[in-house]
Protein backbone atom coordinates (compact mmCIF):
# COMPACT_ATOMS: atom_id res chain seq x y z
CA UNK A 1 0.00 0.00 0.00
CA UNK A 2 1.19 3.27 -0.68
CA UNK A 3 1.67 6.36 1.38
CA UNK A 4 -0.83 8.51 -0.85
CA UNK A 5 -3.42 5.72 -0.64
CA UNK A 6 -3.05 5.01 3.76
CA UNK A 7 -2.90 8.89 3.93
CA UNK A 8 -6.77 8.79 1.82
CA UNK A 9 -7.94 5.93 4.31
CA UNK A 10 -6.68 7.03 7.70
CA UNK A 11 -6.78 10.70 7.32
CA UNK A 12 -10.62 11.49 7.84
CA UNK A 13 -10.41 8.63 10.27
CA UNK A 14 -7.45 11.02 12.10
CA UNK A 15 -9.11 13.64 11.42
CA UNK A 16 -12.56 12.93 13.23
CA UNK A 17 -10.64 11.35 16.37
CA UNK A 18 -8.91 14.75 16.69
CA UNK A 19 -12.19 16.56 16.50
CA UNK A 20 -14.41 14.58 18.94
CA UNK A 21 -11.21 14.36 21.30
CA UNK A 22 -12.57 16.86 24.01
CA UNK A 23 -10.17 18.69 27.00
CA UNK A 24 -10.85 17.24 29.68
CA UNK A 25 -13.13 18.84 32.80
CA UNK A 26 -11.14 19.37 36.41
CA UNK A 27 -13.05 19.31 39.74
CA UNK A 28 -11.53 20.16 42.79
CA UNK A 29 -13.24 19.44 46.39
CA UNK A 30 -10.80 21.02 48.85
CA UNK A 31 -11.67 20.31 52.94
CA UNK A 32 -10.50 22.39 55.60
CA UNK A 33 -8.37 20.82 58.30
CA UNK A 34 -9.69 16.91 57.13
CA UNK A 35 -6.82 14.18 58.67
CA UNK A 36 -5.85 11.40 57.21
CA UNK A 37 -7.81 9.10 58.96
CA UNK A 38 -11.17 10.92 59.20
CA UNK A 39 -13.23 9.27 55.92
CA UNK A 40 -14.26 5.23 55.53
CA UNK A 41 -12.38 5.05 52.65
CA UNK A 42 -8.96 2.87 53.86
CA UNK A 43 -6.35 5.59 52.48
CA UNK A 44 -3.78 2.19 52.53
CA UNK A 45 -4.85 -1.41 51.78
CA UNK A 46 -2.16 -2.79 54.23
CA UNK A 47 -2.90 0.05 57.15
CA UNK A 48 -6.15 -0.58 59.03
CA UNK A 49 -5.92 2.40 60.99
CA UNK A 50 -5.60 4.43 57.83
CA UNK A 51 -10.22 4.23 57.66
CA UNK A 52 -12.15 5.67 60.50
CA UNK A 53 -14.18 3.25 62.60
CA UNK A 54 -16.76 5.57 62.93
CA UNK A 55 -17.13 8.17 60.25
CA UNK A 56 -19.46 7.79 57.49
CA UNK A 57 -18.25 8.94 54.19
CA UNK A 58 -20.01 7.14 51.21
CA UNK A 59 -19.73 10.24 48.54
CA UNK A 60 -15.65 10.00 48.97
CA UNK A 61 -15.63 6.20 49.04
CA UNK A 62 -18.09 6.01 45.63
CA UNK A 63 -15.16 8.31 44.01
CA UNK A 64 -12.35 5.69 45.42
CA UNK A 65 -14.06 3.02 43.67
CA UNK A 66 -13.67 4.57 40.23
CA UNK A 67 -11.09 6.15 41.35
CA UNK A 68 -7.26 6.08 43.11
CA UNK A 69 -6.09 6.99 46.37
CA UNK A 70 -3.23 8.99 46.60
CA UNK A 71 -1.39 7.51 49.68
CA UNK A 72 1.72 9.79 49.88
CA UNK A 73 -0.06 13.42 49.11
CA UNK A 74 0.65 16.61 50.38
CA UNK A 75 -0.53 19.48 51.15
CA UNK A 76 1.57 22.75 50.57
CA UNK A 77 1.62 23.63 54.17
CA UNK A 78 0.16 22.43 57.32
CA UNK A 79 -1.99 25.38 57.89
CA UNK A 80 -4.92 27.00 55.33
CA UNK A 81 -3.33 30.00 54.08
CA UNK A 82 -0.15 28.84 52.43
CA UNK A 83 -1.85 26.00 50.72
CA UNK A 84 -4.63 27.56 49.43
CA UNK A 85 -2.26 30.37 47.41
CA UNK A 86 0.60 27.40 46.83
CA UNK A 87 -2.25 25.57 45.22
CA UNK A 88 -3.46 28.38 43.15
CA UNK A 89 -0.37 28.86 41.76
CA UNK A 90 1.64 25.77 40.84
CA UNK A 91 4.36 27.14 43.21
CA UNK A 92 6.06 26.16 47.17
CA UNK A 93 4.92 28.02 49.67
CA UNK A 94 8.98 29.04 49.63
CA UNK A 95 8.58 30.17 46.13
CA UNK A 96 5.00 31.81 46.52
CA UNK A 97 6.52 33.55 49.44
CA UNK A 98 3.79 32.87 51.82
CA UNK A 99 4.74 30.07 54.22
CA UNK A 100 1.65 30.17 57.14
CA UNK A 101 -1.53 31.25 58.48
CA UNK A 102 -0.33 34.62 59.54
CA UNK A 103 2.84 35.26 57.32
CA UNK A 104 4.49 38.69 58.26
CA UNK A 105 7.24 38.10 56.14
CA UNK A 106 5.17 38.07 53.13
CA UNK A 107 3.98 41.72 53.71
CA UNK A 108 8.04 43.05 53.52
CA UNK A 109 8.64 40.01 50.89
CA UNK A 110 5.46 40.78 48.06
CA UNK A 111 4.38 44.47 49.14
CA UNK A 112 2.15 44.31 46.10
CA UNK A 113 0.78 41.34 46.35
CA UNK A 114 0.00 38.02 43.92
CA UNK A 115 -1.81 39.72 41.30
CA UNK A 116 1.01 39.20 38.95
CA UNK A 117 1.41 35.38 39.59
CA UNK A 118 -1.30 32.96 37.45
CA UNK A 119 -3.97 31.04 39.33
CA UNK A 120 -4.97 27.98 37.91
CA UNK A 121 -8.13 28.94 36.16
CA UNK A 122 -6.20 31.59 34.38
CA UNK A 123 -4.12 29.28 32.88
CA UNK A 124 -6.86 27.04 31.65
CA UNK A 125 -8.83 30.27 30.33
CA UNK A 126 -5.72 31.05 28.35
CA UNK A 127 -5.68 27.10 27.15
CA UNK A 128 -7.53 28.02 24.14
CA UNK A 129 -9.72 24.94 24.81
CA UNK A 130 -12.80 27.55 26.00
CA UNK A 131 -12.81 26.59 29.39
CA UNK A 132 -15.56 27.72 32.10
CA UNK A 133 -14.59 27.78 35.28
CA UNK A 134 -16.16 28.32 38.86
CA UNK A 135 -15.16 28.72 42.61
CA UNK A 136 -17.26 28.32 45.50
CA UNK A 137 -16.18 28.41 49.01
CA UNK A 138 -13.75 29.37 51.25
CA UNK A 139 -10.89 31.83 49.48
CA UNK A 140 -7.55 32.59 50.60
CA UNK A 141 -7.34 36.85 51.70
CA UNK A 142 -3.50 36.63 50.43
CA UNK A 143 -4.50 36.11 46.81
CA UNK A 144 -7.74 38.49 46.81
CA UNK A 145 -10.76 37.66 44.67
CA UNK A 146 -11.32 34.90 43.12
CA UNK A 147 -13.29 36.63 40.03
CA UNK A 148 -10.45 38.89 39.57
CA UNK A 149 -8.39 36.23 39.17
CA UNK A 150 -9.68 34.22 36.69
CA UNK A 151 -12.57 32.45 38.09
CA UNK A 152 -15.63 33.58 35.68
CA UNK A 153 -18.30 32.39 38.57
CA UNK A 154 -17.72 32.74 42.09
CA UNK A 155 -19.89 32.78 45.33
CA UNK A 156 -18.02 35.67 46.65
CA UNK A 157 -20.52 39.29 48.17
CA UNK A 158 -19.38 42.16 45.75
CA UNK A 159 -17.63 44.90 47.86
CA UNK A 160 -15.52 42.99 49.72
CA UNK A 161 -11.75 43.04 48.56
CA UNK A 162 -10.32 39.91 50.15
CA UNK A 163 -12.98 38.07 49.03
CA UNK A 164 -14.23 35.07 51.12
CA UNK A 165 -12.39 34.39 54.11
CA UNK A 166 -13.26 31.91 56.91
CA UNK A 167 -15.78 34.40 58.08
CA UNK A 168 -18.30 33.70 54.92
CA UNK A 169 -18.36 30.07 56.75
CA UNK A 170 -20.03 31.33 59.22
CA UNK A 171 -22.33 34.70 58.07
CA UNK A 172 -23.91 34.99 54.26
CA UNK A 173 -22.17 38.71 54.13
CA UNK A 174 -19.30 38.73 56.99
CA UNK A 175 -18.40 42.31 56.83
CA UNK A 176 -21.94 43.99 56.44
CA UNK A 177 -24.99 41.57 57.34
CA UNK A 178 -23.79 39.21 59.82
CA UNK A 179 -26.91 36.96 59.72
CA UNK A 180 -25.92 33.77 60.46
CA UNK A 181 -26.80 30.85 58.35
CA UNK A 182 -30.27 29.03 58.90
CA UNK A 183 -30.34 25.96 60.87
CA UNK A 184 -30.08 23.51 57.96
CA UNK A 185 -27.33 25.32 56.05
CA UNK A 186 -24.60 25.14 58.72
CA UNK A 187 -20.90 26.14 57.60
CA UNK A 188 -22.84 26.53 54.05
CA UNK A 189 -22.41 22.91 53.44
CA UNK A 190 -25.53 22.66 51.74
CA UNK A 191 -25.43 25.65 49.93
CA UNK A 192 -22.37 24.48 48.81
CA UNK A 193 -22.75 21.71 47.60
CA UNK A 194 -26.15 22.78 45.62
CA UNK A 195 -24.27 25.32 44.06
CA UNK A 196 -21.58 22.78 42.54
CA UNK A 197 -24.03 20.57 41.18
CA UNK A 198 -26.13 23.82 40.24
CA UNK A 199 -22.86 24.62 38.03
CA UNK A 200 -22.65 21.39 36.89
CA UNK A 201 -25.77 20.87 35.44
CA UNK A 202 -25.85 23.74 33.76
CA UNK A 203 -22.36 23.81 32.16
CA UNK A 204 -20.94 20.17 32.08
CA UNK A 205 -20.86 18.60 28.12
CA UNK A 206 -21.42 22.40 26.74
CA UNK A 207 -17.85 23.59 27.29
CA UNK A 208 -14.57 22.35 29.21
CA UNK A 209 -14.90 23.24 32.80
CA UNK A 210 -13.02 23.63 36.20
CA UNK A 211 -14.84 24.15 39.16
CA UNK A 212 -13.31 24.32 42.79
CA UNK A 213 -15.13 23.53 45.78
CA UNK A 214 -13.67 24.79 49.08
CA UNK A 215 -15.36 23.60 51.92
CA UNK A 216 -15.11 25.38 55.60
CA UNK A 217 -15.88 21.98 57.03
CA UNK A 218 -14.54 20.34 59.09
CA UNK A 219 -12.62 23.45 60.21
CA UNK A 220 -12.96 24.77 64.05
CA UNK A 221 -16.16 25.32 65.71
CA UNK A 222 -17.68 21.96 64.79
CA UNK A 223 -21.22 22.62 63.54
CA UNK A 224 -23.92 20.33 61.93
CA UNK A 225 -27.74 19.72 61.03
CA UNK A 226 -29.98 18.64 64.07
CA UNK A 227 -30.32 16.04 61.81
CA UNK A 228 -27.29 14.66 61.16
CA UNK A 229 -26.15 15.36 65.26
CA UNK A 230 -28.94 12.74 66.11
CA UNK A 231 -28.53 10.39 63.52
CA UNK A 232 -25.27 10.43 64.07
CA UNK A 233 -25.80 10.10 67.99
CA UNK A 234 -27.65 7.19 67.63
CA UNK A 235 -25.33 4.93 65.44
CA UNK A 236 -22.56 6.08 68.65
CA UNK A 237 -24.66 5.04 71.68
CA UNK A 238 -25.24 1.87 69.21
CA UNK A 239 -21.73 1.07 68.61
CA UNK A 240 -20.81 1.40 72.27
CA UNK A 241 -18.27 4.37 72.50
CA UNK A 242 -17.91 6.27 75.54
CA UNK A 243 -20.91 8.89 76.34
CA UNK A 244 -19.20 11.12 78.48
CA UNK A 245 -20.17 14.19 77.84
CA UNK A 246 -22.99 13.58 76.19
CA UNK A 247 -25.51 15.86 77.45
CA UNK A 248 -28.89 17.04 75.83
CA UNK A 249 -28.31 20.33 73.19
CA UNK A 250 -30.37 23.30 73.22
CA UNK A 251 -29.05 25.24 70.00
CA UNK A 252 -30.32 24.32 66.51
CA UNK A 253 -28.49 23.75 64.67
CA UNK A 254 -25.75 21.98 66.91
CA UNK A 255 -22.95 24.68 67.15
CA UNK A 256 -19.91 24.27 68.38
CA UNK A 257 -20.79 22.18 71.48
CA UNK A 258 -19.01 21.08 74.94
CA UNK A 259 -18.24 17.73 76.25
CA UNK A 260 -16.28 15.04 74.71
CA UNK A 261 -18.89 12.60 73.35
CA UNK A 262 -20.78 16.25 71.88
CA UNK A 263 -17.96 17.30 69.85
CA UNK A 264 -16.83 13.18 68.32
CA UNK A 265 -20.30 12.67 67.10
CA UNK A 266 -20.91 16.37 65.77
CA UNK A 267 -17.23 16.51 64.17
CA UNK A 268 -18.46 13.01 62.60
CA UNK A 269 -21.85 14.26 61.83
CA UNK A 270 -20.01 17.54 59.95
CA UNK A 271 -17.71 15.37 57.72
CA UNK A 272 -20.97 13.32 56.79
CA UNK A 273 -22.86 16.57 55.77
CA UNK A 274 -19.56 17.65 53.78
CA UNK A 275 -19.45 14.40 51.95
CA UNK A 276 -22.24 14.60 49.94
CA UNK A 277 -21.12 17.11 47.86
CA UNK A 278 -19.18 14.05 46.57
CA UNK A 279 -22.71 12.54 46.27
CA UNK A 280 -24.60 14.98 44.47
CA UNK A 281 -21.28 16.38 42.27
CA UNK A 282 -21.10 12.38 41.09
CA UNK A 283 -24.60 12.36 40.76
CA UNK A 284 -24.87 15.33 38.11
CA UNK A 285 -21.94 14.04 36.41
CA UNK A 286 -23.50 10.86 35.62
CA UNK A 287 -26.61 13.02 34.62
CA UNK A 288 -24.80 14.92 32.33
CA UNK A 289 -23.05 12.31 30.50
CA UNK A 290 -19.66 13.98 31.70
CA UNK A 291 -18.14 11.55 34.08
CA UNK A 292 -15.88 9.71 31.74
CA UNK A 293 -14.36 12.71 30.63
CA UNK A 294 -13.77 14.89 33.91
CA UNK A 295 -10.93 14.32 36.95
CA UNK A 296 -11.98 14.85 39.75
CA UNK A 297 -9.73 15.57 42.77
CA UNK A 298 -10.91 15.33 46.11
CA UNK A 299 -8.25 16.59 49.10
CA UNK A 300 -7.45 18.33 52.19
CA UNK A 301 -6.29 21.84 52.62
CA UNK A 302 -3.83 21.02 55.68
CA UNK A 303 -3.18 17.49 57.76
CA UNK A 304 -6.11 16.76 60.52
CA UNK A 305 -6.75 19.41 63.23
CA UNK A 306 -9.37 16.99 65.26
CA UNK A 307 -6.10 15.07 66.04
CA UNK A 308 -6.39 11.93 68.32
CA UNK A 309 -4.60 12.53 71.50
CA UNK A 310 -2.34 10.05 72.95
CA UNK A 311 -0.08 9.53 75.72
CA UNK A 312 3.77 8.72 74.69
CA UNK A 313 6.68 9.29 77.26
CA UNK A 314 4.66 10.86 79.46
CA UNK A 315 3.76 13.20 76.93
CA UNK A 316 0.31 14.23 75.16
CA UNK A 317 0.99 13.67 71.51
CA UNK A 318 -1.90 13.93 68.70
CA UNK A 319 -2.07 11.41 65.93
CA UNK A 320 -4.15 11.38 62.60
CA UNK A 321 -4.44 7.57 62.41
CA UNK A 322 -0.84 6.45 62.37
CA UNK A 323 0.48 9.51 61.46
CA UNK A 324 2.00 11.85 63.91
CA UNK A 325 0.80 15.12 64.74
CA UNK A 326 -1.98 17.04 63.04
CA UNK A 327 -2.69 20.73 61.95
CA UNK A 328 0.13 22.75 62.17
CA UNK A 329 3.08 20.25 62.60
CA UNK A 330 5.61 19.23 59.72
CA UNK A 331 5.22 15.64 60.62
CA UNK A 332 3.29 13.50 58.64
CA UNK A 333 0.12 14.09 60.53
CA UNK A 334 0.27 17.98 59.58
CA UNK A 335 0.85 17.70 56.18
CA UNK A 336 0.25 14.29 54.82
CA UNK A 337 -3.52 14.57 53.45
CA UNK A 338 -6.50 12.31 52.50
CA UNK A 339 -6.59 12.30 48.60
CA UNK A 340 -8.72 10.26 46.04
CA UNK A 341 -8.63 11.00 42.30
CA UNK A 342 -10.23 9.68 39.68
CA UNK A 343 -11.03 10.55 35.59
CA UNK A 344 -9.86 9.07 32.36
CA UNK A 345 -7.23 6.58 32.34
CA UNK A 346 -6.83 5.85 36.14
CA UNK A 347 -7.80 2.55 37.49
CA UNK A 348 -10.52 2.21 39.49
CA UNK A 349 -10.10 1.08 43.00
CA UNK A 350 -6.30 1.59 43.35
CA UNK A 351 -3.80 2.64 45.66
CA UNK A 352 -0.60 5.22 44.16
CA UNK A 353 1.88 5.45 46.75
CA UNK A 354 4.37 8.00 44.13
CA UNK A 355 4.51 11.03 46.58
CA UNK A 356 2.49 13.82 44.90
CA UNK A 357 1.98 17.55 45.94
CA UNK A 358 -0.94 19.65 45.77
CA UNK A 359 1.77 22.61 43.71
CA UNK A 360 1.49 19.52 40.79
CA UNK A 361 -2.05 20.27 40.38
CA UNK A 362 -1.42 23.31 38.00
CA UNK A 363 0.87 22.03 35.87
CA UNK A 364 -0.97 18.52 35.32
CA UNK A 365 -4.22 20.40 34.69
CA UNK A 366 -1.65 22.46 32.04
CA UNK A 367 -0.78 19.05 30.58
CA UNK A 368 -3.81 17.37 30.06
CA UNK A 369 -5.97 20.47 28.90
CA UNK A 370 -3.77 20.05 25.88
CA UNK A 371 -3.12 23.94 26.74
CA UNK A 372 -1.96 25.35 23.83
CA UNK A 373 -0.33 28.20 25.79
CA UNK A 374 3.59 28.14 27.58
CA UNK A 375 3.50 26.70 31.70
CA UNK A 376 3.19 29.76 33.59
CA UNK A 377 6.42 30.93 34.41
CA UNK A 378 7.68 30.31 38.44
CA UNK A 379 6.18 26.49 38.36
CA UNK A 380 7.35 24.10 40.71
CA UNK A 381 5.52 20.88 40.48
CA UNK A 382 5.26 18.43 37.69
CA UNK A 383 2.47 17.12 35.73
CA UNK A 384 0.74 13.53 37.14
CA UNK A 385 -0.27 12.54 33.95
CA UNK A 386 1.98 9.27 34.32
CA UNK A 387 1.08 8.43 37.74
CA UNK A 388 -2.65 8.72 36.68
CA UNK A 389 -1.77 6.82 33.61
CA UNK A 390 0.81 4.14 35.42
CA UNK A 391 -0.26 4.07 38.60
CA UNK A 392 3.09 3.02 40.89
CA UNK A 393 4.98 2.64 37.98
CA UNK A 394 4.52 6.10 37.10
CA UNK A 395 6.83 9.17 37.76
CA UNK A 396 6.40 12.71 38.52
CA UNK A 397 8.98 15.22 36.74
CA UNK A 398 9.51 18.79 39.10
CA UNK A 399 10.85 21.68 38.47
CA UNK A 400 11.84 21.79 42.35
CA UNK A 401 14.42 19.27 43.57
CA UNK A 402 11.56 17.23 45.68
CA UNK A 403 8.52 18.08 47.72
CA UNK A 404 9.67 20.93 50.23
CA UNK A 405 8.01 22.57 53.15
CA UNK A 406 9.43 25.41 54.35
CA UNK A 407 7.83 26.39 57.61
CA UNK A 408 9.48 29.25 58.76
CA UNK A 409 6.48 30.02 61.15
CA UNK A 410 7.57 32.63 64.17
CA UNK A 411 4.61 30.86 66.80
CA UNK A 412 5.37 26.98 65.98
CA UNK A 413 8.54 25.11 65.75
CA UNK A 414 10.45 26.74 62.67
CA UNK A 415 11.34 23.36 60.76
CA UNK A 416 12.45 22.95 56.66
CA UNK A 417 11.86 19.71 54.95
CA UNK A 418 12.49 17.86 51.61
CA UNK A 419 11.16 14.60 50.31
CA UNK A 420 12.93 13.20 47.85
CA UNK A 421 12.33 9.50 46.91
CA UNK A 422 11.45 7.27 49.57
CA UNK A 423 13.06 9.45 52.32
CA UNK A 424 12.06 13.31 54.24
CA UNK A 425 14.33 15.10 56.24
CA UNK A 426 13.26 17.72 58.67
CA UNK A 427 15.88 20.76 60.07
CA UNK A 428 14.79 22.68 62.72
CA UNK A 429 15.69 26.00 62.13
CA UNK A 430 16.76 27.09 65.49
CA UNK A 431 19.26 24.13 66.67
CA UNK A 432 20.09 22.86 63.02
CA UNK A 433 19.03 19.44 64.05
CA UNK A 434 18.21 16.61 61.59
CA UNK A 435 15.57 13.95 61.22
CA UNK A 436 15.20 11.58 58.66
CA UNK A 437 12.77 8.99 58.18
CA UNK A 438 11.97 6.28 55.64
CA UNK A 439 8.46 7.23 54.84
CA UNK A 440 7.88 3.86 52.52
CA UNK A 441 8.69 1.95 55.50
CA UNK A 442 8.09 4.07 58.41
CA UNK A 443 5.16 6.85 57.75
CA UNK A 444 4.94 6.39 61.28
CA UNK A 445 8.39 8.66 61.49
CA UNK A 446 9.35 5.99 64.71
CA UNK A 447 12.66 5.17 63.43
CA UNK A 448 15.39 8.26 63.12
CA UNK A 449 18.14 7.62 60.75
CA UNK A 450 19.88 11.30 61.20
CA UNK A 451 22.99 9.57 62.68
CA UNK A 452 22.85 6.24 60.43
CA UNK A 453 22.51 8.24 56.86
CA UNK A 454 25.47 11.20 57.07
CA UNK A 455 26.00 11.15 53.17
CA UNK A 456 21.72 10.73 52.88
CA UNK A 457 21.45 14.42 55.14
CA UNK A 458 23.89 16.20 53.22
CA UNK A 459 22.51 15.75 49.79
CA UNK A 460 19.19 16.62 51.13
CA UNK A 461 20.15 19.38 53.05
CA UNK A 462 22.12 21.01 50.53
CA UNK A 463 18.79 20.26 47.58
CA UNK A 464 15.95 21.70 50.35
CA UNK A 465 19.36 24.80 51.28
CA UNK A 466 19.74 26.13 47.65
CA UNK A 467 16.34 25.71 46.63
CA UNK A 468 15.40 27.95 49.45
CA UNK A 469 18.27 30.43 48.59
CA UNK A 470 17.61 30.66 45.02
CA UNK A 471 13.92 31.08 45.65
CA UNK A 472 14.02 33.92 48.51
CA UNK A 473 12.27 31.25 50.51
CA UNK A 474 12.87 33.43 53.88
CA UNK A 475 14.71 32.77 57.37
CA UNK A 476 13.07 32.31 60.44
CA UNK A 477 14.98 35.02 61.64
CA UNK A 478 13.85 37.38 59.02
CA UNK A 479 10.12 36.16 59.51
CA UNK A 480 10.92 37.09 63.55
CA UNK A 481 12.52 40.47 62.58
CA UNK A 482 9.47 41.25 60.41
CA UNK A 483 7.06 40.32 63.17
CA UNK A 484 8.47 42.65 65.87
CA UNK A 485 8.17 45.40 63.38
CA UNK A 486 5.07 44.83 62.37
CA UNK A 487 3.84 44.71 66.45
CA UNK A 488 5.81 47.53 66.72
CA UNK A 489 4.15 49.18 63.96
CA UNK A 490 0.21 48.67 65.55
CA UNK A 491 1.38 50.15 68.86
CA UNK A 492 2.37 53.06 67.23
CA UNK A 493 -0.96 52.83 65.49
CA UNK A 494 -2.90 52.76 68.54
CA UNK A 495 -0.90 55.45 70.51
CA UNK A 496 -1.63 57.93 67.44
CA UNK A 497 -5.33 56.71 67.49
CA UNK A 498 -5.36 57.34 71.11
CA UNK A 499 -4.25 60.88 70.74
CA UNK A 500 -6.62 61.41 68.22
CA UNK A 501 -9.61 60.11 69.50
CA UNK A 502 -8.28 62.28 73.03
CA UNK A 503 -8.19 65.35 71.22
CA UNK A 504 -12.05 64.94 70.04
CA UNK A 505 -12.84 64.17 73.44
CA UNK A 506 -11.12 67.09 74.85
CA UNK A 507 -13.22 69.22 72.43
CA UNK A 508 -15.95 67.88 73.33
CA UNK A 509 -15.45 69.08 77.01
CA UNK A 510 -18.14 66.38 78.58
CA UNK A 511 -18.70 66.26 82.59
CA UNK A 512 -17.53 62.31 82.55
CA UNK A 513 -14.22 63.65 80.10
CA UNK A 514 -11.39 61.81 83.00
CA UNK A 515 -14.04 58.69 83.23
CA UNK A 516 -13.90 58.54 79.37
CA UNK A 517 -10.05 58.92 79.02
CA UNK A 518 -9.43 56.68 81.99
CA UNK A 519 -10.93 53.74 79.40
CA UNK A 520 -9.19 54.51 76.53
CA UNK A 521 -6.17 54.74 78.37
CA UNK A 522 -6.16 51.09 79.52
CA UNK A 523 -7.95 50.13 76.48
CA UNK A 524 -4.71 51.47 75.25
CA UNK A 525 -2.48 49.88 77.14
CA UNK A 526 -4.11 46.82 76.92
CA UNK A 527 -3.69 46.88 72.93
CA UNK A 528 0.34 47.64 73.80
CA UNK A 529 0.58 44.71 76.32
CA UNK A 530 -0.59 42.35 73.81
CA UNK A 531 1.66 43.62 71.26
CA UNK A 532 4.51 42.74 73.22
CA UNK A 533 3.06 39.45 74.38
CA UNK A 534 3.09 38.36 70.68
CA UNK A 535 6.73 40.20 70.30
CA UNK A 536 7.66 37.89 73.17
CA UNK A 537 6.35 34.31 72.14
CA UNK A 538 8.02 35.49 68.84
CA UNK A 539 11.52 35.64 71.15
CA UNK A 540 10.49 32.48 72.96
CA UNK A 541 10.46 30.53 69.61
CA UNK A 542 13.97 32.19 69.04
CA UNK A 543 15.12 29.36 71.51
CA UNK A 544 12.61 26.70 71.07
CA UNK A 545 14.24 23.92 70.34
CA UNK A 546 11.30 21.53 70.60
CA UNK A 547 9.87 19.80 67.32
CA UNK A 548 6.28 20.07 69.18
CA UNK A 549 3.59 22.81 69.98
CA UNK A 550 5.04 23.65 73.34
CA UNK A 551 3.78 25.70 76.33
CA UNK A 552 5.50 29.00 75.18
CA UNK A 553 2.53 31.13 75.43
CA UNK A 554 2.75 31.15 79.86
CA UNK A 555 6.46 31.87 78.79
CA UNK A 556 5.57 34.89 76.84
CA UNK A 557 3.17 36.60 78.57
CA UNK A 558 5.17 36.19 81.98
CA UNK A 559 8.18 38.02 80.00
CA UNK A 560 5.98 40.37 78.30
CA UNK A 561 5.04 41.58 82.37
CA UNK A 562 8.80 42.03 83.22
CA UNK A 563 9.23 44.15 80.37
CA UNK A 564 5.91 45.92 79.65
CA UNK A 565 6.42 49.51 80.46
CA UNK A 566 2.57 51.00 81.09
CA UNK A 567 1.53 53.92 78.53
CA UNK A 568 1.12 56.91 80.90
CA UNK A 569 -1.23 60.12 79.99
CA1 LIG B 1 -7.13 24.44 56.90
Amino acid sequence: MNTIRLITIFFPFVASLCLSAKAPNFILIYADDLGYADTSVQMMDAEPSTQNAFIQTPGIERLAQIGARFTAAYAPSPTCTASRISIQHGQSTAKIQYRNVFDVLSQVQRPDGYEAEITMAEMLKESGKNYITAHFGKGCSAMGRFDEAGYDLTDENPGEPGGNGNGHGSYWDPIKDKTPFPPDNPKRMHSLRKDAAGFLKKHAGKQPFFMMVSHYAPHIPFVCTREAFERTKKRWIAAEYDTKGLEELNDDPVNNPKGEANKKITYAAMVEEMDLTLVDVLDALEQTGELENTYIIFTSDNGGGHSEKRKIDGEIRRFNGPLQEGKRSIYEGGIRVPTVISGPGIKAGSQCDVPIVQWDFLPTFHDLSGSEAPMPPNTDGGSLRQVFKKGNKGKVKRVAPGIIHHYTCHYHPPISSIIMGDYKLMRHLNSNEFKLFNLKSDYREEKNLASAMPEKIKEMDQACRKYVKKVDGGTAEQVRQAHHKLMDHFSQQSVYFYRKRLAVLKEQSLPDFEDRKAKMLKQLNDDLFKNIVNKEKTNVHRTLYSWREGPEKKEAEKNARIKFVEFID
